[in-house]
């Protein structure tokens, strides 16, 4: 199945959760059902598809879902996290330094890209400044010298190799004798030998006698199951420490790739996305998953969650704490409170909230939440700044703007001189509550402003 089938099937699955009326054990069950027959017909391993499918089904049916988010967000960003889990949650750049001459190996059978991508790599890197050079060490098939050299020179790269040669090692030797003023060595290696044997041994000769500074195993990613016996066999001859996933471009089917990684353990660095030299990109595993689950909706999802656990800065949070807090701050507060769900809920799970806030007052600001939000909203920015001003004329004025009652306005004023008193306390007693001053800061939902 193709990369991009893969991703509608499961962008269907997510769909389909999204319409479901109540997420319960049965619609996780379904999800989780159709995850892996969207997997398991995208080549990835069966293995592999249960292992997934057993993470997300557990955490999604026992975890405790965060306060800010439904059940059914919850349940999406498991799916996603578990995904991206396993192939790689960051990033992992190939790090390549002016002057340390690194030298990088790249292996995989005929045909996967080994040497389209030794000429990728080179110029991506001349590109951002360094100085890589490439070793032909394909003595078996002819033409692969001239091949690279061909390559080389329509990107000005400097090629290494010898038309005759037979012996690999003797190559890479003397290319790295003459390489030495380069920031990147790139060894382009055979794919093809009388026996896969032969091949095998090759590469264990060419690791223990020239030391790559990494073995990369380049994996062509139309072939399917195929990948993960070949990263197997590959990864015990010499340890693949990166892989670079191809052709990726057109129908590919991604589920090989991921079963690659899971074989090797070695993260993917780079995705080959088309035949010409510049057709390559840096591996972004959110971005690659993103591309699986039809990101659209997801995004929007995910910064939700970022959201609701977005930390408020520490020097807000002090500010608030010493008594400078506005109204415009509890206005901030209301609307991040108002993306996160039920209210009482939500101030339920603060640490410190729970027995500090009676719970019809949590109730009756739920209910009022709001109406104050634009009552906030018709004050001029002065008197947001420095609620003492809010007379009662002023308080006339902005009720009328806001289609609500003088006495509304009073309240809300009110409510915001308690709530500054109740920060006062909290500051006096020289603890700050909710972890604020830890790592992080404190959580915009552990904000005692939260429920003025
Ligand atoms: N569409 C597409 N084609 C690619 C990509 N990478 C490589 N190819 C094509 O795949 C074919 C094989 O690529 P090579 O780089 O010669 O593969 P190799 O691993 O060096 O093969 P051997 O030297 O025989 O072991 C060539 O026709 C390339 O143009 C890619 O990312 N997308
Ligand atoms: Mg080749």
């Amino acid at each position: 199945m193709a990369l991009d089938r893969l991703g509608s099937s499961l962008t269907n699955a997510i769909k389909k959760l999204f319409k479901t009326g109540v997420v319960d054990e049965a619609a996780v069950k379904e999800l989780v059902k159709d995850i892996q027959r969207a997997l398991l017909q995208s080549d990835v391993n069966v293995q592999l598809v249960l292992e997934i499918s057993k993470r997300i089904e557990e955490r999604a049916l026992n975890e405790k879902v965060p306060p800010g988010i439904s059940r059914r967000e919850h349940v999406i960003k498991v799916v996603y996290e578990e995904l991206t889990r396993f192939v790689g949650e960051k990033p992992v750049p190939l790090k390549v330094d002016p002057g340390k001459k690194k030298t990088i190996m790249l292996v995989g059978i005929q045909g996967s890209g080994k040497t389209t991508h030794a000429a990728k790599l080179a110029r991506y890197f001349q590109k951002r400044g360094l100085k890589p050079g490439l070793i032909a060490a394909d003595t078996f098939r002819p033409g692969a010298y001239a091949q690279l050299l061909q390559l080389g020179n329509r990107i000005n790269i400097t090629v290494f190799g010898e038309e005759k040669a037979k012996d690999p090692v003797k190559v890479v030797r003397e290319g790295l004798k003459q390489f030495a003023d380069k920031d990147l060595i790139i060894v382009d290696t055979a794919g093809r030998h009388k026996e896969e044997k032969e091949l095998i041994k090759e590469m264990k000769d060419l690791e223990k006698s020239i030391h790559p500074d990494e073995v990369i195993m380049v994996i062509d990613g139309t072939i399917g199951q195929q990948a993960l016996i070949q990263a197997k066999s590959f990864h015990e001859a010499t340890p693949i420490g990166a892989i670079i996933v191809t052709k990726l471009d057109g129908s590919s089917r991604g589920g090989g790739a991921l079963s690659a990684v899971a074989a090797t353990g070695a993260p993917i660095k780079f995705i080959g996305t088309g035949e010409k030299i510049e057709d390559i990109e840096a591996f972004i595993p959110s971005r690659f998953i993103g591309r699986l689950l039809g990101m659209g909706d997801l995004e929007t999802l995910l910064e939700k969650v970022h959201e609701a656990e977005v930390n408020v800065p520490q020097k807000k949070a002090k500010e608030i704490l010493s008594g400078k807090f506005t109204l415009t701050d509890m206005y901030e507060q209301f609307s991040a409170v108002k993306n996160m769900g039920p209210f009482s809920k939500v101030m339920k799970m603060l640490p410190g909230m729970s027995y500090d806030v009676p719970d019809e007052m949590l109730n009756s600001a739920e209910g009022r939440l709001d109406k104050w939000r634009v009552i906030i909203q018709s004050m001029t920015p002065t008197e947001r700044e420095n609620p003492k001003l809010l007379n009662s004329s002023r308080a006339k004025r902005i009720a009328h703007g806001s289609g609500t009652t003088e006495k509304d306005v009073k309240e809300l004023v009110k409510q915001y001189f308690m709530m500054r008193k109740m920060l006062k306390m909290f500051k006096r007693k020289k603890k700050l509550p909710f972890g604020l001053g830890g790592k992080g800061g404190m959580g915009m939902a552990g904000m005692p402003g939260n429920f003025k």
